[in-house]
């Protein structure tokens, strides 16, 4: 059955847009197959509109090794391109920002943040939560936990443990080559028949393909993005090589790709994540395709702040999202958020919000002790 379509926003009229980079302690480091982060670098994107403003989110990294975006790539396409496009527009829907940034190929973290900022303005300026205009159908979404790689095995079960008594509900854990089948049997030794699945964030090849299959004796949820970005044909491959569940992130960067990642059998749930696919508004377009054709899908994170939480706790609120996401609480990776009232954990779940648009009030003094540089774009 075809969605209803969402009721048309209206238009905004831009003033002009601010960014910021921000520098976010984390709680305790985050290591992945692709390196450590200390401190999360991230971009918040504020669109100042004759009707009120509205907030997004660029969830690029300080490298480029999970994506080719990164920070400074975003900063400068997005003042340089992007705002310049579409303050030239001037008025402008939401649904007119990925026509206007069309033209620049790629960079689809600035597109979605972006985006972000322009419909939390026209939500906010209709009265409609983003949640509702999204299509949401649940006012809590399941909350798992992504736990990075840990020191040795008995500490990413004490880590783990910590998670668990907490509420989470399904537990990820990084895996790289010679930190894999060791860790996921600690794990699964320790806690049973838990919901539990792994990610590899691309560290492997084919000719990996025999150490990934002993992974399927722990009948894991699913393994995520074991090989390249671009390796959709060999992912098709290993899937057949595997009972594990292949579920892909890094490829997934537009409901093109997960289309075609579909047709070729190179995956069987899909990870969503609004800015690796440009925008919200093309993260529902692929859980529309993956629901029609019965394909589960999850909320994927980038350790977003306040703004990007509010925003995918919205999303996985749709009816396809039938796994847990990594939409855990602010308190997984921050002492202190951006926002006034940052998103918790109630009995393993997190609260989609009400208010209009994203939901969320930024907390001032907080958003400036952690900014460190600051650029506003106005119309001329
Ligand atoms: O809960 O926000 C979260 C983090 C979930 O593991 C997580 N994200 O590969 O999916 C990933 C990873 C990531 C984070 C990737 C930041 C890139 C940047």
């Amino acid at each position: 059955m075809p969605d209803a379509p969402a009721p048309p926003l209206p238009a905004v009229t831009l003033e002009g847009i601010e960014l910021r980079v921000l520098h976010v302690p984390l709680i305790a480091p985050f290591t992945t197959s692709f390196g450590t982060e200390e401190v999360r670098e991230v971009i918040v994107v504020r669109a100042q509109t004759s009707d009120g403003e509205g907030w997004g989110e660029i969830v690029t990294q300080a490298a480029p090794l999970y994506s080719s975006e990164y920070t400074h790539g975003a900063w400068d396409v997005a003042l340089r391109w992007m705002i310049p496009a579409l303050l030239d527009r001037r008025t402008l829907t939401p649904s007119d920002v990925a026509q206007v940034l069309e033209p620049f190929v790629g960079h689809r973290m600035v597109k979605a943040g972006l985006e972000l900022a322009i419909l939390d303005a026209s939500l906010r300026a209709a009265g409609t939560p983003l949640g509702a205009h999204l299509g949401a159908v649940r006012d809590r979404v399941p909350s798992g936990v992504s736990v990075g790689i840990q020191r040795d095995a008995h500490a990413l079960v004490d880590t783990v443990g910590g998670y668990l008594d907490e509420g989470y509900v399904r537990i990820k854990i990084k895996i790289k080559p010679g930190r894999d089948v060791a860790d996921t049997a600690a794990v699964r030794d320790a806690y049973g028949a838990i919901p539990f699945q792994v990610d590899a964030n691309s560290a492997y090849t084919l000719a990996d393909a025999d150490t990934l299959a002993e992974l399927d004796r722990f009948d894991l949820l699913l393994i995520e993005q074991p090989l390249q970005e671009d390796d959709i044909v060999d992912h098709a491959t290993l899937a057949r090589r595997l009972r594990t569940p292949v579920c892909l992130d890094e490829s997934i960067v537009s409901a093109k790709a997960a289309a075609d990642a579909l047709a070729l059998g190179s995956t069987s749930v899909i990870n969503i994540k609004a800015g690796r696919v440009g925008g919200y508004l093309e993260a529902v377009r692929i859980h529309d395709l993956c629901r029609d054709a019965g394909i589960p899908v999850w909320c994927g994170g980038m350790l977003e702040t306040g703004i990007g939480r509010a925003a995918n706790a919205a999303l996985a609120a749709l009816p396809g999202f039938t796994l847990p996401g990594d939409v855990s609480a602010a308190s997984r990776f921050y002492t202190r958020d951006i926002v006034t009232e940052p998103a918790v954990l109630e009995d393993g779940h997190v609260r989609v919000p009400t208010g209009p648009g994203l939901g969320i009030d930024i907390d001032p003094i907080a958003l400036d002790e952690v900014t460190v540089t600051r650029e506003t774009l106005r119309r001329s």
